[in-house]
């Protein structure tokens, strides 16, 4: 509630895209509340922060907890931010109690994991885990053509640590369902077991600019029809592919204007399913609508992927550290996948990772609405906490 204010709408949601002025002010905010609690903060070269705990132990590698802080353009104060403030709250509670674990504990807060502003999303964790060059994250342009490189140097917040180099041994994330499974099931915890894959597209539509009063309806390019039936056809590949998801959610019609036929249209592909070969169906099904259609309306089309992900399975004895930690404090739980992408899919590839969900109200996310309740969020972070200490016992 008290950084919803970096960024806050009026409608009671959030706008802090990233590397923008209000998520310049909510980082220098979790630095400074890091540094209070005797933290060491380190950012490394594409805005990683990294804030460290000092355990028993030297030789042993921090254990993490870590989630993302950047929004959705008309994003909600918990997708993410309870991930990195839940975390933040456990380090608290671990420097109030006088808690010394035999691990560092370690809180992250990853650049860029909506992809929203400079895509594709899970950037900078992609980066810190060698999917992605620093440079192509840097080269990485929003619509308005500024550069993600340009961003975090204009905010300070390009430090100069190598991707990769801060280590860890473990990483929790804690973050909402953003789905309707825990409410409706009456359910506290998520146990969440991996994230499904995910691949992305764009989409170039060019036909011919006219005027809607004089050209006849058999003589048009018309770029936005021809859109308007590939997005249909994309959302069939969904109905055909269920429990897959294929979504539409950006679209820019060119010249826009009222009386004029579009000539161009630009909009993106977000093709979603646990098992990677229905996923590869679910491609080539789309893949194949495309010329159809074009060809039907006389217009051409560009199209390519800009982003895979892979199912992502974690880590078997972290997921057993939630489930005690659930059990300790004695919350209902289930185990579940992740529908949303999130940076732990992309940290399970160079550190044992797993995730703890709580419910949101009526399962919605990415949405102003966005809401959880205190007892929730409470739950989710003392399940995090529980995890982390029962994973640091097992060190000992
Ligand atoms: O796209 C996703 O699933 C995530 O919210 N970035
Ligand atoms: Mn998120
Ligand atoms: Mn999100």
């Amino acid at each position: 509630m008290e950084t919803s204010r970096f960024g806050g709408t009026p409608k009671g949601g959030i706008k802090r895209l990233t590397l923008s002025d209000e998520d310049k002010r909510v980082r220098d905010w979790f630095k400074e509340q890091c540094a209070k609690l005797g933290c060491t903060v380190q950012v490394d070269e594409v805005g990683n922060m990294f804030a460290t705990r000092p355990g028993k132990r030297k030789d042993l590698m921090p254990i993490a907890m870590g989630s993302h802080l950047d929004t959705q353009p008309t994003g909600g104060k918990f997708d993410g931010v309870l991930g990195v403030l839940g975390g933040l709250e456990a380090m608290r509670t671990l420097v109030d109690m006088g808690y010394e674990t035999n691990a560092p504990i370690m809180l992250v807060n990853w650049t860029n994991e909506e992809g929203s502003r400079f895509a594709p999303a899970m950037l900078c964790s992609g980066v810190y885990a060698g999917v992605f060059t620093t440079d192509f994250a840097y080269s990485r342009e929003d619509r308005l053509g500024i550069t993600l490189g340009d961003e975090l140097q204009r905010i300070g917040y390009k430090g100069d640590i190598k991707a990769g180099e801060v280590k860890f041994q473990a990483m929790f994330e804690l973050h909402i369902e953003q789905g309707p499974i825990l409410e409706a099931e009456n359910k506290t915890i998520g146990v969440v077991t991996g994230v499904q894959g995910m691949r992305w597209y764009e989409v170039t539509v060019t036909g011919q600019e006219s005027h809607t009063g004089a050209t006849p309806m058999g003589l048009r390019k018309n770029a936005l029809l021809a859109a308007a039936r590939m997005i249909d056809a994309i959302h069939e590949v969904g109905m055909c592919n269920l429990p897959g998801v294929a979504s539409v959610g950006l679209i820019e019609n060119r010249p826009n204007s009222r009386n004029v036929v579009p000539g161009e249209v630009f909009f993106t592909v977000d093709l979603r399913h646990p098992d990677e070969a229905v996923l590869d169906k679910m491609e080539s099904q789309y893949r194949a609508a495309l010329p159809r259609i074009a060809s039907d309306l006389s217009v051409r089309f560009e199209e390519k992927r800009i982003w895979i992900s892979p199912a992502v399975k974690f880590a078997p004895e972290l997921i057993s550290c939630v489930r005690v930690g659930a059990e300790q404090a004695g919350y209902p739980a289930r185990d579940m996948a992740s529908g949303a992408g999130h940076d732990a899919a992309y940290i399970a590839r160079v550190a044992p990772t797993t995730m703890i969900f709580v419910p949101c109200l009526g399962g919605i996310s990415h949405n102003e609405s966005e809401s959880t309740t205190l007892e929730e969020c409470g739950a989710g972070t003392q399940v995090l906490l529980n995890a982390v200490l029962a994973h640091d016992r097992s060190l000992a």
